[in-house]
C-alpha cells in the first residue's frame, strides 16, 4: 500500500532531500482568488454577507451568529459523561503544560540608570477556528482555548461552521468543551466567511456587536488558510495549518502492529494526510504492509484511509542506517514525529525539525492528540522548520520597555549623535542633544 522510497545506495543532501520525500501539494494560491471576494464582501456587508455563504456553503441560515448562552449550558448538561470525563482529564493535562510555558518578564540593567525590561503581554482578543467537515473536534477547542487562557488572553470566541443537522449552531460537542473551558462566546460560522467576520467584525442579526479579533488561531481547511493568508497583518495568525502528517522512524526492534496502526490514525483525518515511515529494515517495512493490509480493512474509515496510504504524500523511506533516517526525518520536519528505535529518547533528543516528536512505543500521536498534555495544533508541511505549534508563547508579545535616567542619557549621546549623522538622519540625534543644554 505504501510506495517505496529506496535511500540506501546514497542519502540525498537536506535540500535535495526535501524535494525527493512524499508530501502533499496544497497550493493555497490557487484559490485565494475564490476566496478574496468573500473576504472583501463579508468586510462590506458584515453578518448579512457571512450568513449568505453558511447559506450557499453550509446549507443552512442560523438566526443569529452568536450562540445564545444557554445553548452552551444545554450542549454540557446533555454531554455523554464518559466524553465528558475525557475532556475533563485532557484540559486538566493541557493546563498543567500550558501554565508551566508562561514566561515571565525580565530587566536588564545595561548601564546604572538604563533598564530595558521585556514585559509579555498577552494578545487582547482572539478568534479560535474549530473545523466542522469531515470529523468534529472538541479535542481542538481544548488545543486552542487552553494556551490562550494559560497566557491571559482576556476575550476569546470560538469559531466553528453552522451545522444543517443542528440547526445552525456548531456541533454540540464544540458547544460542551467550550462551556467546559469556561468560553461563553461561539460563533456559527465557518469557512473563510468567519475568518473575514473574525477580523472585521460587525452587527448580529439581534442587533449585537460582534467584536473584531486582534489574532486568529487554529486549523481549518485551504479556504480558511486563505483567508487568513489575506488578512494577515490586520490580525495576527498561527501558522498556515495543511493536512495532517504522520512520519514514523522505526528500526528493526519496532512492533509492525503499532507501527501500521500510528499510520492509519492520522491517516483517518484526511484523505490527504500523510503517513510517512522511515526505516533501515526492509523486513519491517514488509511487515508493516502486511500489517496495513490487515488493519485498514477492518477500521471504521477505510476509504479514507485507503486514499491517504496510497496517496504520493504517503510512502516508506528505506535508509541504510538509522542515523541516515534521523537526517531523514529532520529533512521532511514532519508536524508528528515518532522514534520507534532503540535508544529513542537518545535519537529524540537529537532531532531538530518536528511540530511534535513522540518517544518510544508506549508515546503514539493519539496520546498527543487528546490526552499527553501537549498541543495538538502543530506545523505542517515542512513549516516545523521554522515554526512551533501553539503554545502560550503564540498568544503573548514581547514589549520592550526604555526606561533611562538623564545622566545615562548623557552617558550615550554622543554614540547615537553618530549613529544618526551615518544615517543622515539629523534630526534623531537632535532629539537628543535638545534635552542638553551644554551638548545641543
Ligand atoms: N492529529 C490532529 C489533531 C486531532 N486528532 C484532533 C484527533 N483530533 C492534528 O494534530
Ligand atoms: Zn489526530
Amino acid at each position: 500500500m505504501l510506495s517505496r522510497t529506496d535511500l540506501r545506495s546514497a542519502l540525498p543532501s537536506s535540500a535535495e532531500l526535501r524535494t525527493t520525500l512524499p508530501r502533499a501539494e496544497v497550493d493555497v494560491d490557487q484559490v485565494l482568488h475564490r476566496v478574496r471576494p468573500i473576504v472583501e464582501d463579508v468586510r462590506a456587508r458584515g453578518v448579512a454577507a457571512a450568513l449568505d455563504y453558511t447559506e450557499q456553503f453550509d446549507g443552512v441560515r442560523p438566526a443569529s451568529v452568536r450562540v445564545p448562552a444557554a445553548e452552551l449550558t444545554t450542549a454540557l448538561a446533555e454531554l455523554d459523561p464518559a466524553v465528558r470525563a475525557a475532556l475533563e482529564e485532557s484540559i486538566a493535562r493541557a493546563r498543567r503544560v500550558h501554565g508551566d510555558q508562561r514566561r515571565t518578564d525580565v530587566t536588564t540593567q545595561v548601564v546604572p540608570g538604563g533598564t530595558v525590561t521585556e514585559r509579555w503581554v498577552p494578545v487582547g482578543r482572539v478568534g479560535l477556528y474549530v473545523p466542522g467537515g469531515l470529523a468534529v473536534y472538541p479535542s481542538s477547542v481544548v488545543m486552542n482555548v487552553v494556551p490562550a487562557q494559560a497566557a491571559g488572553v482576556e476575550s476569546l470566541v470560538v469559531c466553528s461552521p453552522a451545522q444543517a443537522d443542528f440547526g445552525g449552531r456548531p456541533h454540540p460537542a464544540i458547544l460542551a468543551a467550550a462551556a467546559l473551558l469556561g468560553v461563553d462566546e461561539v460563533w456559527a460560522v465557518g469557512g473563510a466567511q468567519a475568518v473575514a467576520l473574525l477580523a472585521h467584525g460587525g452587527t448580529d442579526t439581534d442587533g449585537a456587536a460582534l467584536d473584531p479579533v486582534d489574532m486568529i488561531t487554529g486549523p481549518g481547511n485551504i479556504y480558511v488558510t486563505a483567508a487568513k493568508r489575506l488578512l494577515r497583518g490586520l490580525i495576527g495568525i498561527d501558522s498556515e495549518a495543511g493536512p495532517t502528517e504522520i512520519a514514523i522512524l522505526a528500526d528493526a526492534g519496532a512492533d509492525p502492529v503499532h507501527v501500521a496502526a500510528d499510520l492509519i490514525s492520522q491517516a483517518e483525518h484526511d484523505p490527504l494526510a500523510a503517513s510517512v515511515l522511515v526505516t533501515d529494515s526492509v523486513e519491517l517495512a514488509d511487515a508493516v504492509d502486511d500489517e496495513l493490509a490487515r488493519q485498514v480493512k477492518a477500521t471504521k474509515h477505510s476509504e479514507r484511509v485507503t486514499t491517504a496510504l496510497s496517496g504520493p504524500q504517503s510512502g516508506t523511506v528505506l535508509v541504510s542506517t538509522v542515523e541516515d533516517g534521523l537526517r531523514v526525518v529532520d529533512a521532511y520536519a514532519a508536524e508528528h514525529l515518532e522514534i520507534q528505535t532503540a535508544n529513542a529518547r537518545e535519537l529524540a533528543a537529537r532531532v531538530r525539525n518536528a511540530g511534535a516528536v513522540f518517544v518510544g512505543a508506549y508515546a503514539p500521536v493519539s496520546l498527543g492528540d487528546y490526552c499527553a498534555g501537549s498541543n495538538h495544533v502543530l506545523p505542517t508541511g515542512g513549516c516545523a522548520r521554522h515554526s512551533s505549534g501553539l503554545s502560550v508563547q503564540t498568544f503573548l508579545r514581547g514589549i520592550h520597555v526604555v526606561d533611562y535616567t538623564e545622566d545615562a542619557l548623557r552617558e550615550v549621546a554622543g554614540h547615537v549623535v553618530a549613529l544618526a549623522n551615518a544615517e543622515d538622519l539629523p534630526a534623531h540625534g537632535q532629539a537628543v542633544t535638545a534635552r542638553f543644554r551644554d551638548l545641543a
